[in-house]
């Protein structure tokens, strides 16, 4: 009873200890000492205890023998697609833009693509329907993209003025 566990443990450990010095960093592996290579032992084998184990984990960090990439939350950018449908230019079609109401949260960025056979552009409307200086694309042929980064929350409309019946919504929250 005592001893099947202890044989899983220690291989474990070890393979865990070098799973994680490896594919961190891999350049730095050889720096590993003595020392930290019997801790990991003897803590397999119940000779020291998890907190001199753990010290020896947090040793390794401190002297970044494992390095941790941490994932700085600022720059993970995220990203959305407005399609621009084949046949949107034609008023009885059902060409919307997909999605019409396109929901993002603040920092998207939003690539308009045209998959239509004709040229259309995106231009930012204010609350009344004009056109304003905000975002606003040169005319995109058939496969152009067009980006703008949200970072204020809010409504804002846009439409395309060669088919001004066509107006989409990005809702920034
Ligand atoms: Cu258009």
């Amino acid at each position: 009873m005592e001893q099947l566990p202890k044989k899983i443990v220690l291989p474990t450990i070890v393979f865990a200890i070098l799973l994680i010095s490896f594919s961190v960093n891999f350049a730095n592996a050889q720096s590993v000492p003595e020392w930290v290579k019997n801790t990991a032992l003897w803590y397999g084998e119940g000779v020291v205890s998890e907190q001199e184990f753990l010290n020896m984990v947090k040793f390794l960090i401190e002297n970044e023998v494992i390095v941790i990439e941490s994932i700085d939350a600022e720059k993970v950018t995220h990203q959305a697609t407005v399609t621009i449908p084949n046949g949107n230019s034609e008023i009885a079609s059902a060409g919307f833009y997909l999605p019409l109401n396109l929901e993002i949260s603040k920092g998207t960025t939003v690539t308009w693509v045209n998959d239509d056979s004709v040229p259309h552009n995106i231009q930012s409307l204010d609350t009344s329907g004009k056109v304003i200086d905000w975002f606003n694309s040169p005319p995109l042929n058939t496969g152009d993209k067009f980006e703008f980064a949200f970072e204020e929350s809010g409504v804002y409309n846009y439409y395309c003025s060669f088919h001004p019946w066509r107006v989409g919504s990005i809702t920034v929250k």
